[in-house]
């Protein structure tokens, strides 16, 4: 068992179990102090955060050197000459389709750092028409993007016809730390004379930290010195930038002129602090700029520790003297200055044009990898909890749901199934009959997950640690041995996971064979990936530790999480011989991660704070390109009184990844132990989510051809309307649903702001009609959840209750038409087997519904869809019908045409088509004779 609940400021590992304490106290408890914000850094403890950000804007001293312009279709090169110190640095400009850009400044001849395996290979290049005068250049690609290049200072201005969209080091913040020798120290009196030295003249002057850098316990040996790069972008015309997750912080992002500016740095934060910029488990160095007119993304591909400043000439106005400004018609144009500088690597950016947001997310998509399509189950409902201890337990939760009427489709297993947290491996008395359980689980339909953390006890007679290390694929520290860390099992190594060969390995270690008690039902869930080491500083590897050709953690560490998670994956489609999708769970991520599977914002906690949070945490992930993302519900820390539970199923399920999860000291919180009147209103919302599965799953399948989040901003569905741009309690679940969930105590009221110029929005239970732009107060009871259909949509459903996702393939949809004023409407429903890669060759059905001149039809959008099912229209409700039609003729592709059964309801014009029985598969269309 665990050693009891050690208070709120605690290292982790005083939650273990008591022979773990005591290996830790006995070697580590010299480190025993409070995690709290005080552990991790703050920019004036980082030597490279504290030199950037010391720069002023000014005069830069980077100079491209015109005469060295080289130009071969879709690539500009030239050499750019930091004119303080002599250094010569490569600049390259790439042309790319669709409207983007990518601008790369390397340090000439020398290696550095450059990310692997996030861009996509392939991208499709696009031809630059290039003018060129002494001292600038302007370069256009047809149809799009034109960068104008200034010399000297050096400066860029990406844009759109005469529009400046993204200016580059035009405040002159522009760093490039160059790879230099260390110098010898100079004797007694000679410190101050610098100048003597030829090429580092006038370099920066050597400060504290430039070559080795000591944070709390832990000196970061720095053999290579100074490395960073940074560089600043503006965005004119903007007022509101998004993205750059992950923190617990507003979605609209703000200004850091007097905090510390946003980091990126995987790190397990414990018991995090919301609405502040510290580093969190994931990184995506992407923003995207939106004003009423445009959307405009820059992805910063850079996978060391990275920070970055916002200021704006806006933001910090008061509301009088905006007011004052546009009275006197003065006001200026709003733009926002950012400061990206990171640790090492080289610079490395993407300019994303659009102009829609639609376009901004396909175009980064397209860079960074489409999401992969998850399987269905996985967008059903997970129960989790630190632990399930044994196979009864697991029996009797898997029996409880069914006894309550409560679908689920997944049982978690975290740390304590292992023996001895060795991952992969069962504790031979808890969990003796392993595949006995998953049969048992899986005869209902169900699935179940195991943890796996990449961290492996140091114990010889554990297999993956003696193969990992016998075959000399762990991490090494700086001086060339293993490294050790410490984490759950006590000390342990750490697999190179930026390896091919290591991730090959890692895989092929989850095959049945080699995985003993898996079964194919079951999946992966991967911890502490930041990675998590207990002992190291920030609670992570030290930076000086050395990976695979010498590169060292510093490089690579924003990326050791989305390569376990993308071994993991491998592993899991290696397994079933490439026919089976994969899913896996992790904690950290970066950009990419959205081809590998589900992430979630890791140890939340049991607040009303924490529960709204996870609404801007979510959309800030969904826009930085990965869709599949949830909050543990009910919060990870703590214990939810019953209202704040019964309140958190009913946010998560409308959230994409809808998984309830408690921490072990936590008393159980399955649904059934909550009073009865609180089990039926979760039971209630999670039967929604089944019911609503259609729609996440075309969901899903439109992410994963669009780069589009399912989970969205207000205003990327109404992108003009400003006074959605901060909104952090409200969103979009794709095109059709508005969801407002109620994130206070005791509410009886919401307000909702109900967006778009004549759009009417119907309450999804009542039916009841609502009319854009508005905001109104609506009534809420513990029951409610405010969820609202825009008219001019349709939203497929199954409404039969089912014990798991599974058994309802083949179940009869019903579809919700929600006219517009126009008295039209339409929507999609993408249907295949739910599980395995057969949809890439063609079993699939995507079909484009629509109602329109009071003609209902359904059509195959892509042709090669020939996936068979047996799922029929059960019924279909159109809403806000003017009038009742006389009769409703049915035809289609393989049915004779025959009249349908309806009944039209006069106060609320609602008209329900009763069976019409045609198969889901085929094209049909119905016609209302009015
Ligand atoms: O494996 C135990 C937990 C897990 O339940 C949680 O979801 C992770 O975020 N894990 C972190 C490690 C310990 C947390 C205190």
């Amino acid at each position: 068992m665990a050693a009891s609940y050690v208070g709120k400021k605690t290292w982790p590992f005083l939650k273990m179990s008591h022979s773990n304490l005591l290996l830790h106290l006995l070697v580590g408890c010299v480190l025993v102090s409070a995690v709290d914000r005080n552990n991790f850094k703050k920019c004036d403890q980082s030597s490279f955060c504290k030199r950037n950000r010391k720069l002023q804007p000014g005069n830069s001293p980077y100079a491209a050197v015109m005469e060295s312009v080289k130009i071969s279709d879709s690539l500009i090169e030239m050499d750019v000459l930091n004119t303080a110190n002599g250094v010569l640095l490569s600049l390259e400009l790439h042309g790319m389709e669709m409207n983007t850009a990518r601008l790369r400044i390397k340090e000439s001849g020398k290696k550095r750092y450059e990310v692997p395996d996030v861009v996509q290979p392939h991208l499709i290049k696009s031809r630059w028409t290039v003018s060129q005068t002494r001292d600038s250049l302007e370069a256009s690609l047809q149809n799009g993007i034109t960068v104008r290049l200034t010399a000297s200072p050096l400066r860029l201005d990406v844009m759109e016809e005469d529009n400046v969209l993204i200016s580059v080091n035009s405040r002159g913040l522009m760093n490039f730390e160059h790879l230099r020798e260390k110098k010898s120290p100079k004797p007694p009196g000679e410190e101050g004379r610098e100048g003597e030295e030829g090429e580092a003249q006038q370099d920066v002057a050597e400060e504290p930290g430039m070559w080795e850098e000591t944070y709390k316990s832990h000196t970061d040996h720095k053999p290579k010195g100074p490395t960073s790069v940074g560089m600043d972008f503006s965005f004119p015309g903007f007022d509101h930038v998004y993205g750059i997750p992950e923190h617990a912080d507003s979605f609209a992002l703000k200004t850091t002129v007097s905090t510390d500016p946003y980091r990126l740095y995987n790190l397990d934060v414990f018991e995090y602090e919301l609405y502040n910029p510290m580093a969190l488990y994931g990184s995506v160095p992407y923003m995207l700029a939106h004003s009423s007119e445009r959307t405009v993304g820059l992805f910063w591909l850079n996978s060391a520790e990275t920070w970055i400043d916002i200021s704006s000439n806006t933001a910090d106005k008061s509301m009088f003297n905006r007011m004052l400004d546009f009275m006197k018609r003065d006001s200026e144009v709003p733009q926002v200055d950012t400061h990206w500088f990171s640790e090492s690597g080289i610079i490395d950016v993407f300019f994303l044009l659009g102009p829609t947001t639609e376009q901004v997310m396909y175009q980064y998509a397209t860079i960074t990898g489409m999401p992969s399509m998850p399987p269905l189950f996985s967008i059903a409902y997970h129960q989790c909890r630190w632990n399930y201890n044994d196979e009864d337990d697991v029996k009797n939760v898997d029996a409880k749901f069914d006894e309550n009427d409560i679908p689920y489709d997944v049982i978690w297993l975290d740390i304590e199934h292992t023996d001895g947290k060795r991952y992969m491996t069962w504790d031979s008395h808890k969990f003796s009959h392993p595949i006995e359980m998953q049969n048992q689980v899986a005869a209902k339909g169900r699935k179940m997950v195991t943890i796996v953390d990449p961290h492996l006890k140091k114990d010889s007679g554990y297999h993956l640690n003696r193969e990992a290390i016998d075959n000399g694929y762990v991490v090494r520290t700086h001086d060339n041995n293993d490294y050790e860390g410490w984490c759950w099992p006590g000390s342990s190594s750490y697999p190179d996971f930026t390896r091919a060969d290591v991730r090959s390995w890692w895989a092929d270690k989850l095959s049945y064979e080699n995985y003993k008690g898996s079964t194919p039902n079951l999946f992966t869930w991967n911890d502490m990936n930041e990675p998590s080491v207990f002992n190291g500083p920030e609670v992570t590897m030290h930076k000086d530790t050395v990976h695979a050709d010498g590169w060292e953690h510093r490089d690579v560490h924003n990326v050791y999480g989305y390569y376990v998670h993308m071994a993991t994956v491998d592993g899991q489609i290696k397994r079933s011989g490439g026919k089976e999708r994969p899913f896996v769970l992790s904690r950290a991520f970066f950009a990419g991660s959205q081809r590998y599977g589900a992430i979630w914002t890791g140890d939340n906690e049991a607040s009303w704070d924490h529960l709204k949070m996870s609404i801007p945490m979510l959309l800030s992930i969904g826009v930085a390109g990965i869709p599949f993302i949830g909050a543990d519900v009910g919060g990870f820390f703590k214990n939810p009184d019953p209202e704040l539970l019964t309140r958190w199923y009913q946010a998560g399920s409308f959230q994409p990844f809808f998984r309830a999860h408690a921490h072990l000291d936590t008393k159980r919180r399955e649904p059934w132990l909550l009073p009865p009147h609180m089990t039926d209103i979760v039971r209630k919302a999670i039967r929604t989510r089944y019911a609503l599965l259609p729609y996440w799953y075309t969901g899903f399948y439109k992410s994963s051809n669009t780069g589009s989040p399912v989970m969205r901003p207000m205003w990327q569905e109404f992108p003009e309307d400003e006074s959605t741009f901060s909104m952090d309690n409200q969103y979009m679940i794709g095109e059709s649903l508005l969801v407002k969930p109620v994130t206070d105590p005791g509410a009886n009221s919401v307000s909702v702001y109900f967006p778009g110029e004549n759009v009417v929005w119907y309450d999804v239970n009542t039916l009841e009609k609502f009319v854009g732009p508005s905001t109104q107060s609506v009534f809420v009871n513990l029951e409610k959840i405010p969820v609202y259909q825009r008219g001019g949509t349709i939203v497929p459903r199954k409404e039969r209750v089912r014990r798991c996702s599974t058994l309802g393939i083949a179940d009869p949809y019903t579809l919700i038409v929600a006219l517009d004023t126009k008295q039209e409407a339409a929507g999609q429903l993408y249907m295949d087997d739910g599980h395995s890669f057969d949809y890439k060759s063609g079993l699939f059905q995507y079909k484009h519904i629509t109602y329109k001149n009071n003609i209902i039809q359904s059509r195959s959008v892509d042709m090669n869809g020939r996936y068979q099912t047996k799922s029929w229209l059960e019924r279909v409700v159109v809403i806000g019908v003017a009038r009742s039609p006389k009769v409703i003729e049915l035809s289609g592709d393989t049915i004779s045409t025959h009249h349908v059964e309806f009944s039209f309801n006069q106060s609320n014009n609602v008209l329900v088509i009763r069976k019409p029985d045609v198969n889901m598969a085929t094209d049909w269309l119905m016609s209302l004779k009015m």
